[in-house]
């Protein structure tokens, strides 16, 4: 039952003691993460990790997530996935052939080792992190595009974004950057399905990815909104599309949300178009203070895959510590991990 389930990681939380931090990621299910030491950011927890001398991190999260932690953490800690099957479908969605064949292509064209900076999204696999390492590139999160893309742009005269055409785009047009100059590369076709004179006219070239939860928020879900609440604010995370964020008053990373809301006058009313998990804690935390939080979609939306890991899989995994076999652990190579180490760790010195 679930309350053996939570005896069961209390026990194990219990004698492991400071051997055990578990990291909670903000779209992680109530059950998961109401046994989180940290809770953050995909960022901010592998961050924690960093700093920390647990020997055992447990990162209730996503695949890409536990990779971030186990490159940044030292070769004696041990980063632990509690379902591997946990995965992220919008990192999926640039795989490295598809990428390598993308840059081959691009030769045809102009010198992308001259001419293009490529750089990814967190939430990517480590193998096209060190890809951007190896190519002059670096990592971005939804909290620092910004100061990433201008390093970019300093660099070389354009940019191939990936996984996340929506971050690419809301943050280059922020930026500046015309939304004529900005491409999409389709992975399924050749050249992305780009003419030669589309490619040397674009300033940024776009990965179709997108998040699987993010775009189900529509335009229209804010203007039933504003016509309810005409008072009411609007924030959005920036995997949504852009038209969902160009209708929103703020717009940021899970982080920024939290931040914002919280600060919030007592009597508003706030839209958010973010995973539900988030939206529904924020929700109860903000109600005895007078703000009220509505959830984008009225359908629900979670992460499916962030879903995965349940209190099952957790209790499972912190009982292999204990008995010291220990299951699903993330380790990434170390020819993968150097070279997308230094993409993560320049990202990390230039927006600090
Ligand atoms: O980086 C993260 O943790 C994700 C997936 C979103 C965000 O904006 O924090
Ligand atoms: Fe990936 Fe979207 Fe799930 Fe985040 S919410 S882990 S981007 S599928």
């Amino acid at each position: 039952s679930d309350e053996q389930c939570d005896a069961r990681i209390r026990a194990a939380k219990a004698a492991l003691g400071d051997r055990l931090m578990i990291l909670g990621h903000h779209y992680q299910r109530d059950e998961v993460f109401a046994h989180a030491d940290v809770s953050g950011d995909s960022l901010k927890l592998s961050a924690m990790a960093a700093e920390s001398d647990a020997q055992y991190i447990v990162f209730c999260g996503v695949h890409f997530m536990a990779e971030v932690a186990d490159i940044l953490t030292r070769d004696n800690q041990v980063v632990i996935l509690p379902d591997l099957a946990a995965g992220c479908s919008m990192a999926d969605m640039a795989n490295l052939r598809n990428v390598r064949r993308a840059w081959a292509e691009l030769q045809s064209v102009l010198d992308p080792d001259e001419q293009v900076t490529p750089v990814t999204y967190i939430n990517s696999a480590a193998d096209l992190k060190a890809f951007c390492g190896e190519h002059g590139g670096i990592v971005c999160t939804s909290s620092n595009a910004r100061g990433v893309l201008d390093w970019a742009f300093s660099r070389r005269e354009k940019v191939l974004f990936f996984p996340d055409q929506h971050l690419g785009r809301n943050t280059g047009y922020d930026m500046g950057i015309a939304l004529e100059d900005m491409v999409v590369w389709d992975f399924m076709l050749p050249m992305g399905g780009l003419t030669p004179e589309q490619i040397k006219n674009a300033k940024m070239i776009l990965w179709k990815g997108f998040c699987s939860v993010h775009q189900m928020f529509q335009p229209g879900h804010i203007d039933r909104f504003r016509e309810a609440h005409p008072q009411g604010f609007v924030i959005s995370h920036p995997e949504n599309s852009f038209e969902v964020c160009q209708k929103s008053d703020y717009v940021g990373s899970t982080e920024t949300i939290l931040k914002t809301v919280r600060a919030a006058e007592p009597g508003s009313h706030w839209l958010v178009g973010t995973e539900l998990n988030l939206v529904n804690r924020l929700h109860d935390e903000m109600k005895p203070k007078g703000v009220t939080v509505q959830f984008m979609s009225p359908t629900v939306c979670m992460c499916s895959t962030m879903f995965r890991t349940d209190p099952q899989h957790l209790a499972w995994t912190l009982e292999s510590i204990q008995a010291g076999e220990v299951v699903n652990r993330i380790q990434v190579p170390a020819e993968v991990a150097k070279p997308a180490k230094a993409a993560l760790d320049l990202m990390l010195s230039i927006t600090r």
